[in-house]
């Protein structure tokens, strides 16, 4: 059986939601940030960065969501949710999913370390700025190629919108402006069934405050 680690509102959504897409059998295991749970020898063991989302299947342990939405997607997706292999449409998708990881959720999560995800003696108020500028820069792009229409590539859902839009609905979190045409999108994205019912999952998950 599939175990996902992950914390409500962390990253570990991108693999929910893709696992509800998926519709195979799965199990949410709460990693408590607020219980410092990610710091146990018991989850460092699973993944030694301490970081969610991690993943168990039969035979193996798998961190870094990229890498993880890409295992689910090629063993469980039976053709869908990834491009034919060495068409054009799977070089599109490694285009996004790289812009996706590296320019654009970078700067996000640059101005998310500095609010309040590191340490506090750690954190730089200076960067913020910087952070939030690299964000709008890096967005332009996305937004000079986001369809008006259904989705980034081909006409059905795949791993790359999933993570599109989970960083948009980061970027709303953070009150970053994003335009009309990237909005619309993360909207219609966001509206699927299945994000709503990994959301639920996840969010049941956590101990009454
Ligand atoms: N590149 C990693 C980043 C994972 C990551 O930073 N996860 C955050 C939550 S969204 C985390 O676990 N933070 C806890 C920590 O850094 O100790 C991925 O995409 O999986």
């Amino acid at each position: 059986m599939i175990t996902l680690y992950g914390f409500p509102k962390s990253r570990s959504l991108r693999i929910s939601w893709l696992l509800e897409e998926l519709g195979v059998p799965w199990h949410y295991h709460l990693v408590n940030f607020n219980l410092g749970e990610h710091r146990s020898p018991e989850y460092l063991a699973i993944t030694p960065s301490g970081k969610v989302p991690a993943l168990t299947d039969v035979d193996l342990t798998l961190s870094e969501s990229g890498a993880i939405a890409l295992y689910l997607a090629k063993r469980y997706g039976k053709g869908h949710l990834l491009p034919e292999p060495g068409t054009a449409e799977d070089t599109q998708h490694d285009f996004w999913l790289c812009y996706i990881l590296t320019e654009l959720e970078q700067p996000l999560w640059s101005l998310g370390k500095h609010r309040f995800a590191l340490p506090k003696a750690h954190r730089v108020e200076a960067m913020l700025a910087t952070a939030q500028w690299e964000f709008a820069k890096a967005l332009a792009e996305v937004e000079a190629r986001i369809p008006e229409q259904g989705f980034l590539i081909g006409d059905s859902l795949t791993v790359a919108d999933i993570f599109l839009a989970h960083t948009l609905s980061w970027a709303v979190a953070f009150k970053q402006p994003i335009g009309p045409r990237a909005e619309a999108y993360r909207r219609r994205l966001s509206d699927r069934p299945a994000r709503d019912r990994a959301l639920a999952i996840e969010t049941a998950a956590l101990p009454p405050a």
